[in-house]
């Protein structure tokens, strides 16, 4: 599949669309809900998920992680602390309608209105290595656009140098909020300029389909050279703001998770070794490699201490 670093939107139809890769997709997903591979939350009816069609835009290179994988392994605290728990409970979160809140120091704040954006936006599918700080790691194809397209259309001011994410915090829809394992509702940041780095994404999709609730239905980020958890899931809220914003994993223990939580096999958790990692599916562990690969962001940091700033 080629990959397309600058997609041209006025491509036809049929030159740039994996449609091969869907209708196939869709088969095996239909034949794994058919089977029961699936777990049964696992985006509860995916028959009724709208296919989202996408030009391929980036590719890891490496083949994607099954669906039943991506869709049943999850880390999704608002519905409980184990890896099914989210595809378990998960059926709570109620995905649509949806709306952001975009604002802060901005001239043109915004409210997102997701099913809106997702029938509109032009999305792109990019399949990216996901390296989550406990070890293990996938390779996903999400659905998404650059975050950077939204940031243009809000003006940020002069001021704003981060951007700060907030997920739903509703009990009534997320029983893990009962366990104050972290500081309510989930919060994340990022520079404003890692913000704007076209391998950002604000995703709405995987595997071709709206995201299943485990996976941060409807919206989420994907900031695939950091870990995991700083890809923020089921977001309301973008804030632009001037300083550095706390986020939860930062203040559940400091020392452990920093803001920044650039993948570094150099710079270990003070818990384990971050030098090699399980990529889901393998038995053999694969060296991790600095900002997973993407080695493209390594100016964004010039001159700074990575182990200081971990
Ligand atoms: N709101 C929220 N976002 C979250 C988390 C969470 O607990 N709550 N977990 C994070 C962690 S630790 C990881 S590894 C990824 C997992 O994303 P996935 O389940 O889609 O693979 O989501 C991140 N985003
Ligand atoms: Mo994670």
């Amino acid at each position: 599949m080629p990959i397309r670093r600058n997609p041209s939107w006025g491509l036809p139809e049929r030159e740039v669309t994996p449609e091969a890769l869907f209708l196939n997709r869709r088969a095996v997903v239909a034949g794994m809900v058919a089977s029961g591979a699936l777990p049964a939350a696992a985006s509860t009816n995916p028959a009724k998920l709208a296919a989202i069609a996408a030009r391929r835009t980036r590719d890891a290179g490496e083949p994607p992680t099954p669906l039943v994988d991506v869709t049943s392994y999850n880390n999704f605290y608002e519905f409980g602390l184990e890896k099914g728990d989210p595809a378990r409970n998960a059926g709570s979160l109620r995905p649509s309608p949806w709306t952001v809140e975009v604002g802060g120091l901005v001239k043109k704040p915004i409210t997102l209105d997701v099913d809106r954006y997702i029938a509109r936006a032009p999305w792109e599918e990019r399949i990216y290595r996901f390296r989550c700080v406990e070890g293990w790691s996938m390779v996903i194809p999400w659905v998404g656009v650059p975050f950077s397209s939204l940031v243009r259309a809000v003006e940020p001011l002069g001021s704003a140098k981060y951007v700060a994410f907030r997920t739903l915090a509703d009990p009534a829809q997320m029983p893990g909020l009962r366990n104050p394992v972290l500081a309510w509702p989930y919060r994340e940041g990022l520079r404003l300029d890692e913000a704007m780095h076209d391998l950002t994404l604000l995703a709405v999709g995987v595997y071709g389909r709206r995201l299943p609730n485990q996976n941060g239905a409807p919206i989420r980020l994907v900031v695939p050279w950091k870990y995991g958890f700083k890809s923020v899931k089921s977001i309301v809220a973008i804030d632009f703001v001037e300083n550095q914003p706390k986020t939860s994993w930062n203040m559940a223990a400091p020392r452990e998770y920093g803001f920044y939580s650039n993948v570094n096999p150099e710079v270990d958790h003070p818990r384990w070794s971050q030098a090699r990692e399980r990529r889901i599916g393998e038995f053999r562990r694969r060296e991790t490699l600095l900002f997973n690969g993407y080695s493209e962001v390594a100016g964004l940091y010039t001159g700074m201490d990575l182990k200081r700033f971990f």
